[in-house]
């Protein structure tokens, strides 16, 4: 532009100015000032002030916001508590007569909602004496660059703090409490709202609570939750320990899938947090038990042919979940015997094998061993039970030599099976006191031959229950012996028939004349004295129990069970047995008959 122009623009420039303000060019605009400052919290009061240079009498001023229309005012105008709406761009002008002074600069007047602040407890709102402990005090609020923090404890005004943060480093239970702060600015009048309290809360120093599920017994195979709990407290990492071994930290539940015998075993646990420890739980074992299913018999093993009888298998302290199989022990050659299934183990899924009517057959020694249930974990085969079924003619007798059921030591014993047709497919077999199975050959001491089983030499060992076993494995005719040193009781081997007499000796080894002048007892009553033999006439079922004899200075005799048998009661059942056979037979008695009569009328024909 070139210097000649420049009055022109002076020129143009002062007539565009008055033709948009009018008269004003005279008058010097005024100021406007807010306080306090921007920003200002709601509730707050704001003054605004509209200044000219000078005091010019009768001047009114003319407030305007947002560029609305003016509206006379004072010179000092008050919102005593402003909102959120009363922000905006005010400026201000001054009227006398009809003439206008120039806006103000506008100033923006910022209304911002008074902060609240929020009180957080570190760790956490429930911690326990002796832990770190830290509250902060924060304001969110962009507006204020430096706040007092202003601390209450229980809603009254404490001096523990005026920072925005307070550790405290080892709190006791003293420091529990409500919490809450406000602001206020460090340079200046703002302050915030007051936050909403937060309660503290101190206990005693922890102790979790370990519990496991399920409670014992546990089994191999089972699933374990062992649980480490803490009151509903969180940010707690988990420390196990088992036997005392170093700890490992985990999560507050342990679940151990398939439990072994190895994981048996005492645990505790405690938790941690920051790096405050609590005390340790109290210690819990856990037992694993090999399962063990135990077999027992019921009513008794001794039985009489027909009988009932139930052999019960279970698992120690443990009625459900498991499946039942049933097997007979058989004698091998090896060191240990074998066991096999039953054909109908089923029949004792339930854990109770029962046999409504024993058969003779049915003697025989018997285990049990259970499967838990979708683990595929078995027990060991449980300890065994042998039935013994009696019976009044069974396919084989055994015959013992001597005769009697109670033997001397360091003698020879003969035992001899001896059926109708004399055959030689006998074997003995014999179940002792110690529960072992065994076959005639492997006795100590012991040789079968043909069907007779010589004991060259007894000893108190060879008590048991001695049987004859047929070659196709069934088992018949049980018979106790009983093998002592020093006194013998000599009672008979199979049971005496109701109306017999029972004669009853006391035996000693060592003396020349064998019979004994003792005393004589049953089921631990004495019933006769010093007598070198005891009669008892006619006897009858009453007379069943347990006998022996006791000499002053030898000693007394081991106990043997004498059985009765009915007479009557199997002379009516044979009788019905011959009548019911002779009844069958009749049908074909008469056709034989009838056919020996044709055949004989037909031959007298023949020759004519
Ligand atoms: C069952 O187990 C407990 C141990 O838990 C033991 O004391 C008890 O003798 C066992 N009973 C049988 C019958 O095995
Ligand atoms: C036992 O004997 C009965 C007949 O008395 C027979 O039916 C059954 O099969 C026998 N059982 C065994 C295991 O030999
Ligand atoms: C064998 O002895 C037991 C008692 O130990 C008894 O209950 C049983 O009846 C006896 N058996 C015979 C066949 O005498
Ligand atoms: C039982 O003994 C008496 C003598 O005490 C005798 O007269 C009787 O014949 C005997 N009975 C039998 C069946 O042996
Ligand atoms: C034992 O026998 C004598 C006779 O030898 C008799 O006097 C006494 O009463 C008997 N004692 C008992 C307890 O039976
Ligand atoms: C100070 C004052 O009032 N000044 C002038 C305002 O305007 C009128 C005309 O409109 C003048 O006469 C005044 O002198």
């Amino acid at each position: 532009m070139e210097l000649s122009q420049l009055p022109l623009l002076l020129l143009f420039l002062v007539l565009i100015s008055n033709f948009q303000s009018g008269h004003t060019q005279d008058y010097p605009k005024p100021t406007l000032t807010v306080r306090p400052q921007s920003p200002v919290f709601t509730g707050d009061s704001v003054t605004l002030r509209c200044e000219l240079d000078q005091s010019w009498d009768g001047w009114e001023f003319l407030w305007s916001k947002d560029s609305n229309t003016d509206s006379p005012e004072a010179e000092t105008k008050t919102i005593s508590r402003v909102k959120v709406s009363d922000g905006g761009e005010y400026r201000c002008r001054a009227r006398r007569g009809g003439n206008y002074t120039d806006y103000s600069k506008p100033v923006a007047v910022t209304i911002h909602e008074r902060p609240k602040p929020k009180v957080t407890i570190k760790p956490d709102h429930h911690v326990f004496r002796g832990e770190t402990v830290t509250l902060r005090c924060d304001i969110y609020d962009g507006g204020v660059t430096s706040w007092r923090y202003n601390w209450y404890k229980d809603g009254s005004t404490s001096a523990f703090s005026e920072r925005q943060e307070h550790t405290f480093s080892s709190v006791t239970e003293s420091d529990s409490g409500k919490y809450s702060c406000y602001g206020t600015e460090t340079e200046g009048s703002r302050s915030s709202h007051l936050s909403d309290e937060v309660t503290l809360t101190v206990s005693d120093f922890p102790k979790p609570t370990l519990t496991v599920r399920p409670q014992s017994p546990v089994f191999t195979g089972d699933s374990v939750t062992l649980r480490c709990e803490l009151d509903k407290i969180t940010g707690w990492e988990f420390l196990w320990s088992k036997d005392s071994n170093t700890e490992s930290p985990e999560a507050e539940t342990k679940t151990i899938s398939r439990v072994k015998v190895s994981d048996g075993g005492e645990y505790r646990c405690r938790a941690r947090r920051g790096g405050y420890n609590t005390y340790y739980s109290k210690p819990v074992a856990v037992t694993i038990h090999v399962p063990r299913a135990d077999l027992s018999v019921s009513p008794q093993k001794w039985l009489t042919e027909g009988d009932p009888v139930t052999l019960i298998c279970e698992i120690n302290g443990s009625s459900t979940g498991w499946t039942f199989s049933w097997f007979t022990e058989t004698f091998s050659s090896g060191s240990r015997n074998d066991y096999e299934l039953l054909s109908d183990s089923s029949r004792g899924a339930g854990g109770k094998y029962t046999v409504s009517s024993a058969d003779l057959n049915h003697t025989g020694v018997y285990v049990c061993s259970a499967e838990r249930d979708k683990t595929a974990v078995y027990t060991p085969y449980s300890n065994t039970q042998p039935l013994w079924v009696t019976g009044v003619s069974p396919p084989v007798s055994l015959i013992i030599s001597p005769s009697r059921t109670q033997h001397f030591t360091s003698v020879s014993l003969s035992l001899s099976c001896e059926d109708q047709s004399n055959s030689d497919g006998w074997t003995v077999r014999r179940y002792t006191d110690s529960g072992r199975l065994e076959d005639c050959s492997s006795f100590l001491r012991g040789s079968q031959t043909g069907s007779t089983c010589t004991i060259r030499s007894t000893s108190s060992s060879d008590t048991g229950v001695y049987w004859c076993q047929s070659e196709s494995g069934e088992n018949y005719h049980p018979v106790n012996i009983t093998v002592h040193f020093g006194v013998i009781l000599e009672s008979p081997v199979h049971p005496v028939t109701e109306g017999n007499n029972l004669t009853l000796r006391c035996l000693y080894k060592y003396t020349t004349v064998s019979n004994l002048r003792a005393d004589f007892y049953k089921d631990g009553s004495l019933i006769q004295n010093q007598t070198t033999e005891m009669i008892i006439p006619t006897v009858s079922k009453s007379h069943e129990g347990f006998y022996y004899c006791k000499h002053p200075d030898r000693g007394e005799s081991p106990k043997s069970w004498i059985s009765v048998r009915g007479s009557h009661s199997d002379s009516q059942i044979s009788v019905l047995h011959i009548l019911s056979s002779a009844l069958a037979a009749c049908p074909y008695l008469i056709v034989t008959v009838v056919l020996i009569y044709k055949c004989c009328r037909m031959r007298g024909k023949t020759p004519e």
